[in-house]
């Protein structure tokens, strides 16, 4: 359903100023048993992560938006929408779209930023902005997503470099009191800044926490995925256009994306013919 106008100035303000909003319960129980079912299908052959930063005793599915058609709606849905088209500039990409299920056991995910590899001077605008969608209840206990509110407007003095994954690096101490889980209902979502400092909990509960992240990005950035080469073609065409044009079938004006000088989407047309063959 879209969202009022009312909720989406309110979201913003929160947003604006804190870095991140949580959108309550924004889901359906129906929607919800359907992510569950389609997701349980795909966690039975998923290993679990390579290093803290995936998490050893989590399990990641990537590239999830190309894994149902509930996911694909998922990464479309309005109330997500309203808030990343007010952030970013018009043909915003897709960056990352995977679901995050912390077992019983894991620990904290070392603190990062979702777009440190963006290497411009903070403090800046967000080049992406994040969403956690809450498939299970977050609670302090099963490893909620933490963030630092207000640490989206940090200066690159105030990071201690600790993003990707090295365990040799702990959380810096001073950062341990700012950091605050984001204790949500399943169905609700949580829409953050890139540049919002917060790691993944510690799971000290007896269940897994399940989330899933889609994180859109501003149109001239690298995307994190390479969709162009992990989605079969024929099934990107199948999508919707706005789908499509966010993993990248889209010209970034004037020419950002060309094909041989044409619009990436006629790649998609079984008779494109492609002067390189
Ligand atoms: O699982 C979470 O709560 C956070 C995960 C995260 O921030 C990431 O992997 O970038």
């Amino acid at each position: 359903m879209e969202p009022t106008r009312t909720q989406v100035t309110d979201w913003l303000r929160d947003y604006e100023e804190q870095g991140y909003v949580v959108l309550e319960a924004i889901l359906s129980a129906d929607e919800l048993t359907e992510i569950r079912e389609a997701l349980d299908r795909i966690l039975a052959s998923s290993p679990t992560g390579r290093n803290e930063f995936e998490g050893l005793q989590t399990q990641r599915i990537y590239t999830l938006v190309a894994r149902g058609k509930v996911f694909e709606r998922l990464v479309e849905h309005p109330a997500v929408i309203a808030l990343v088209e007010r952030q970013l500039l018009p043909g915003y990409l897709l960056t990352a779209s995977q679901a995050i299920v912390l077992a019983p056991g894991e620990t904290p995910q070392p603190v990062h930023t979702d777009d440190s590899f963006y290497v411009i001077p903070r403090p800046r605008p967000e080049i992406s902005v994040s969403t956690m969608w809450a498939i299970d209840d977050f609670t302090e206990e099963n490893g909620a997503t933490e963030v630092i509110p207000g640490s989206h407007q940090w200066g690159d003095d105030q990071l201690i470099d600790n993003y990707y994954g090295d365990d040799s690096l702990q959380l810096p101490k001073e950062y341990a009191p700012l950091l605050e889980p984001l204790v949500m209902l399943a169905g609700s979502c949580a829409v953050f800044a890139g540049t919002l400092v917060h790691r993944g909990g510690g799971n000290r509960s007896k269940r897994v926490r399940t989330a899933i992240s889609n994180q859109y990005c501003e149109p001239w950035a690298r995307q994190q995925e390479n969709f162009f080469l992990s989605i079969p073609r024929d099934q990107v065409a199948r999508m919707t256009e706005t789908l499509q044009e966010m993993l990248g079938y889209s010209i970034h004006p004037p020419f950002m994306g060309q094909v041989t000088a044409r619009d990436p989407k006629k790649v998609l047309d079984p008779d494109f013919d492609n002067p390189l063959k």
